[in-house]
């Protein structure tokens, strides 16, 4: 089918009860249903579709356009790029955490972003690790606060025109940032409960927030464990970006870097040029990864 001439572009911001609110692109919102032919289950946030505006503010969608990717939890389309929020403290880092989610951005082939939030209260040790350590491996790490606007404008330069999901654990600040970022949009926020040190679970739904700058930003709930990626053992290690030049050294083209001999991943670890954690962390995933391939024969 052709498109009609008054059909335009737009990107699918929220649904809501059977509704889909989409943006075209000077910035106007239109509330669209879809087009009889359309099942409801093909678009999802983040879809650029073809729609024909109605009356003022409403419209009807067409069709969808070729998807890029496509994150399931949270069920958002054409995502560019994944901030991971970590906090200072309340609750402390958690490099396990960190290094599970970054092997999740990685197999999806987006842009990881490594934001150390509540920087007005003092940090441990493992702060100085992520600025130091993952920076140096080549992840952008950003030190923000929320609460006194310190980075918020480095925050904004970074998700200019693009799509952007914000993650972490619960309580680090998230719904927070989000809120300095995306002015007028009060998104809730939990107190840190003080005998658990996290917060309550308080952000639900999917919505891309458009930031006044430029881009989109979509706030995610907070989670402690994460599924590992579909994939099978020796697809591991690339994913951890700074295995790659002492992985030339291994004796063996097939290494896991874990029993064999010879392997340049655990003379970087012994010589301190990896990080001990990352490589803990590498042989946990390995072992539950090799563990899942048994069960699926
Ligand atoms: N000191 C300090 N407190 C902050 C900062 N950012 C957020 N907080 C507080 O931390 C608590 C949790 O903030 P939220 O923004 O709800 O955290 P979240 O990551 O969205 O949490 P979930 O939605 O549960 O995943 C709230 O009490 C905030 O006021 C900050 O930069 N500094
Ligand atoms: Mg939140
Ligand atoms: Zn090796």
């Amino acid at each position: 089918m052709t498109d009609r001439n008054a059909s335009i572009n737009g990107l699918v911001l929220k649904r809501y009860s059977g509704f889909y609110y989409v943006q075209d692109p000077e910035g106007e919102l239109f509330e669209c249903r879809l087009r009889g032919k359309l099942q409801d289950d093909v678009i999802l946030v983040g879809d650029r579709v073809v729609f024909t505006p109605t009356e003022k503010g409403k419209g009807i969608v067409e069709r969808v356009l070729p998807r890029d990717v496509q994150l399931r939890r949270p069920a958002i389309a054409n995502v560019n790029q994944v901030l991971v929020v970590m906090s200072y403290d309340q609750p402390e880092p958690n490099l396990k955490l960190l290094d599970r989610l970054l092997i999740l951005i990685e197999n999806l082939k987006l842009t990881a972003v490594i934001v150390l939030n509540k920087c007005d209260l003092p940090g441990n040790e493992t702060v100085v690790t992520i600025k130091e350590y993952y920076r140096r491996i080549g992840y952008p790490v950003i030190v923000t606060s929320a609460a006194d606007g310190t980075g918020l404008q480095e925050l904004n330069e970074v998700m200019n025109d693009k799509i952007t999901v914000i993650a972490g654990p619960s309580g680090v600040g998230k719904s927070s940032l989000l809120n300095m970022l995306v002015p007028g949009k009060e998104l809730k926020t939990g107190q840190v409960s003080r005998k658990l040190g996290r917060g309550r679970h308080t952000t639900r739904h999917v919505e891309l927030f458009p930031l006044p700058s430029g881009g989109w930003v979509a706030d995610t709930p907070g989670f402690t464990v994460v599924d590992n990626p579909p994939i099978k053992r020796e697809e591991l290690a690339p994913l951890f970006i700074e295995f790659a030049g002492p992985s030339a050294n291994c004796r063996f083209l097939d290494c896991l870097h874990s029993g064999e001999v010879d392997c340049g991943v655990k003379d970087a670890v012994r010589d301190g040029t990896i990080l001990a954690s990352r490589y803990q962390n590498y042989l946990t995933i390995l072992g539950e990864i090799i563990e899942q391939e048994r069960c699926y024969r």
